[in-house]
């Protein structure tokens, strides 16, 4: 059949002309979106607003060429991109705003992020993963600038890994041949952060199929980018990460963020570098605008002069694409004038829709009250004052959860003395509010699907009746060796723990064996090392991200707390990291290698496992577990523990180390001493010498600092010896207070207590070099002996006369 030629292009046309609307369209609901979002912020019934207007058109052009498959790492400004994506309709937007606790209503985040913040679900409702390669995926997104980067890099690196490691086949879910690209967004001003620095030379090095898209609009907040970056232009200065013919490197591209044409021709050139040649591409788009301002906080009055906001409203996205679309004949004023005026009603009337769809459930929560309240004040003598209580609650028209519990609690006071079937009713009601209500503010700390710690049962080492003595290390190391043959997708990479096989060699030989992507070496770059582990977990894989030594976690404590731990939180559920963050630490010398900063880490790190395995063996045996689970976990090996000896198991790959179980390594009667990792073999030395003196102290292995003794072991050794000693190597009130806390308060440990419960900890300062620097800073064997000495003096000074 012949084609005309003629109707061909006119066609195409059409199309296009289609698409150019259907563009605009998506930009107009956007910039309405933003505009009235403020609005609902002013009046009070949102918190917090931060918006995409300004930002709309490159984002169109982005979308363009993002793939099912592919993955977002971006920030506050990209809510354009989610609607042309079709993850983010008007309601959706607005009941973010709102913080809508039902997921269906607000799928970012269940109302637990504010607006701004996006994310898609890659898991379903039981924590099972979804194809991820037949939808759009975006990573959750947080608050702190530039934290987006490190995870960047690992949603990336997983194109790469499944693109040339074997054995990754049948993960199809994940990815097709590794084609996915991730695409990232910051801001100009948030490039000023280490983290954006760090992320860009580590994928330079890796080549890995990442597009970072910089939206420069010339300011952060109020600050000009004569303060944030040198020469004020971000793509100038990373001129020299261009690649070349001879050199690997990035592809830079420069493009304007309100001209469309070149911009979708841009991103188009962008999304193809990365995803066939996996060269890493940085689009800087400038000129960018922000209408209304950073954020519903201030006004951009105060520090734009009228000139920039003269610029601003003339080269407004918006407004450019509006006048290029008229100059090439796309529609006519009158046209677009129709579209705009149906696009505010569409928003009004998603945004009307929203808040009712918020406000249904909790009017509904009120009603049953006010009605409980009622017949509370006619039962009670105090019926006066709870009906003032039940009149104020019935004059809401637009009640919160926090004013209903508030009435509801209170009422209760009044009927304090009293007994009645109402107030039974309201107690009841109360309680079974609590329970329903508060797991949508609360649930998805950690795991509720079936995979979660508490579901893994322990399985203990097996051994040859003969078998030898080796350095510890070796253990670690023949099961480190089962764990890649048994599971494809696991990976280990961080400074020396390729060809060398780690400072300890725990991974001799694993390189050869597995590869250099498997196995790798990676720059001394902690934050991003962390990131890798992020953006891969979360694609499927299961990383393992080591860090030399856990004095350095600090480099990465922040992507740690912020991003890792909160992933399943902050998506209620709906996306998971299952990071495995290998490090040693503990005792040895020096004030950067005896770190036990264990308090500092249990208290920022809610949301992951950190577990204080005491050898080598126990170690293995949570590795073990952990990839049985779908949760971060952070394992902290004995740094002077490599070159003790212990026994090597039979199977290897297969014991498992319970995880929040407590091992209790030394019956007693006496006393209770309580701790973990190196101190312990300090503790064990200790009370072999108070035998000698008729003291008999029961010994318990914490081993999991998060979740900790979930069967209550530690209570039942308090009721035998009703004394209690925690001993740690952190500073007094760190994990030692935890732990004290834990027993006193959550086990009721204070009522089976004869003596003062105690700790003994190291000195608040770090450690001073050396075995002297050792002794005199944390505690020592004669540390623990004369502290509990001391105790048992005081029980019974004719027995335990005084030491000195
Ligand atoms: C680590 C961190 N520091 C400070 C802030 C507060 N803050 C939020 S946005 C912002 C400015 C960001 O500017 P830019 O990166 O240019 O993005 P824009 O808002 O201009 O799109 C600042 C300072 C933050 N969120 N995180
Ligand atoms: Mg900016």
């Amino acid at each position: 059949m012949q084609t005309n030629p003629q109707t061909n292009s006119e066609l195409s046309f059409d199309n296009f002309k289609a698409e150019v609307l259907n563009d605009y369209k998506i930009a107009v609901t956007s910039r309405e979106c933003s505009l009235l979002g403020r609005r609902e912020v002013l009046t009070g019934k949102a918190k917090f607003g931060i918006f995409g207007d300004g930002k709309e058109i490159p984002q169109l052009a982005w979308a363009k060429a993002f793939k099912n498959g592919d993955w977002r790492s971006g920030y506050y400004r990209d809510q354009t991109f989610m609607m042309a994506i079709g993850k983010l309709t008007i309601q959706q937007f607005f009941a973010g705003l709102y913080g809508h606790t039902d997921i269906e209503a607000d799928p970012m985040s269940g109302g637990r992020q504010m607006g701004g913040h996006f994310a898609t679900h890659s898991l379903n409702e039981d924590g099972n993963w979804k194809n991820l390669t037949a939808q759009p995926n975006s990573s959750p997104d947080i608050s702190p600038t530039a934290g987006q980067m490190p995870r960047l890099l690992g949603l990336a690196q997983a194109s790469k890994i499944f693109r040339n490691v074997k054995g990754l086949e049948n993960k199809s879910n994940f990815s097709i041949n590794g084609n996915e690209v991730a695409w990232g967004t910051i801001g100009n001003a948030s490039t000023s952060e280490g983290l954006f620095w760090e992320t860009i030379n580590a994928a330079g090095v890796l080549q890995v199929p990442m597009v970072m898209s910089v939206w420069d609009d010339e300011y952060g907040i109020s600050v000009h980018a004569k303060h944030q970056t040198t020469k004020e232009n971000i793509s100038e200065i990373l001129k020299g990460f261009q690649r070349t013919e001879d050199e690997p490197g990035y592809e830079i591209m420069r493009v304007n963020g309100w001209d469309y044409a070149t911009l979708i021709e841009t991103y188009r050139n962008a999304g193809k570098i990365a995803r066939e040649e996996h060269v890493p591409v940085l689009v800087h788009v400038q000129q960018l605008t922000q209408p209304q301002g950073h954020s519903t906080s201030g006004s951009h009055e105060r520090y734009k002069d009228k000139d920039r906001l003269a610029w601003e409203a003339e080269f407004d996205c918006n407004v450019q694409m509006r006048l290029w679309m008229l100059e090439n004949n796309m529609a006519s004023e009158a046209e677009l004038e129709e579209l705009e005026k149906s696009i505010k009603k569409e928003v009004r009337d998603g945004k009307k829709a929203a808040w009712e769809a918020f406000l249904t459930p909790q009017k509904q929560e009120l009603h049953e009250a006010i009605t409980l309240l009622g017949n509370l004040a006619e039962s009670s003598a105090n019926k006066n004052f709870i009906e003032k209580i039940k009149d104020d609650l019935a004059s809401e028209t637009e009640p919160l959860r926090r004013t209903i519990a508030s009435a509801t609690r209170k009422a209760l006071r009044y009927v304090v003395g009293e007994k009645s079937s109402e107030k039974r009713q309201l107690q009841d009601w109360i309680e079974n509010y609590f329970e329903i209500i508060q797991p949508k503010y609360s649930s998805h700390l950690y795991s509720e699907a079936k995979e979660n710690a508490t579901t893994v049962s322990e399985i203990k080492p097996t051994y040859d009746p003969n078998a030898e003595d080796v350095d510890a290390r070796l253990v670690l190391r023949n099961n480190f060796d089962a764990i890649f043959s048994k599971h494809p997708e696991t990976l280990i990479f961080g400074e020396d723990a390729g060809a060398i096989g780690d400072v300890n060699q725990g991974l001799e030989g694993m390189q050869e064996k597995y590869g250099e992507l498997r196995v790798a070496d990676v720059g001394i770059r902690e934050a991003t090392i962390l990131g890798q582990g992020i953006g891969m977990a979360m694609r499927g894989l299961r990383p393992i991200a080591e860090i030399q030594y856990l004095d350095y976690i600090l480099y990465c404590l922040q992507i740690m707390s912020d991003d890792l731990v909160t992933v399943q939180y902050r998506t209620k559920g709906r996306q998971k990291a299952p990071l495995i963050v290998r490090t040693r630490g503990h005792r040895l010398e020096g004030i950067w290698h005896s770190g036990s900063q264990m308090g500092g880490l249990i208290h920022l790190l809610r949301g992951m496992y950190i577990l204080v395995p005491r050898n080598m063996t126990k170690a293995a045996g949570f590795y073990n577990t952990l990839l049985e689970t779908d949760e971060p976990a952070l394992v902290i090996e004995c740094l002077n523990g490599y070159r003790l000896k212990e026994k090597m198991p039979t199977n290897l790959g297969e014991f498992r180390t319970p995880i929040g179980v407590v091992e209790t390594i030394k019956e007693g009667t006496d006393i209770t001493l309580v701790s973990y990792g190196s101190t312990l073999r300090i503790v064990e030395e200790a009370a072999k010498e108070l035998i000698q003196v008729g003291i008999y102290a029961e010994v318990i292995d914490i081993q999991s600092l998060l979740p900790l003794d979930l069967n209550k072991d530690l209570i039942e050794s308090v009721k035998k010896t009703n004394r209690i000693l925690v001993i740690d190597e952190d500073v007094s009130g760190g994990a030692s207070a935890y732990i004290l806390q834990h027993i006193l308060d959550e086990q009721d440990g204070y009522k089976h207590l004869d003596s003062k419960p105690q700790t003994l900890t190291a000195k608040a300062h770090r450690p001073a070099y050396g075995t002297d620097g050792d002794y005199f800073s944390k505690p020592s064997t004669e540390d623990v002996f004369e502290k509990v000495y001391d105790m048992m003096h005081e029980v019974s000074p004719e027995n335990f006369p005084k030491l000195r």
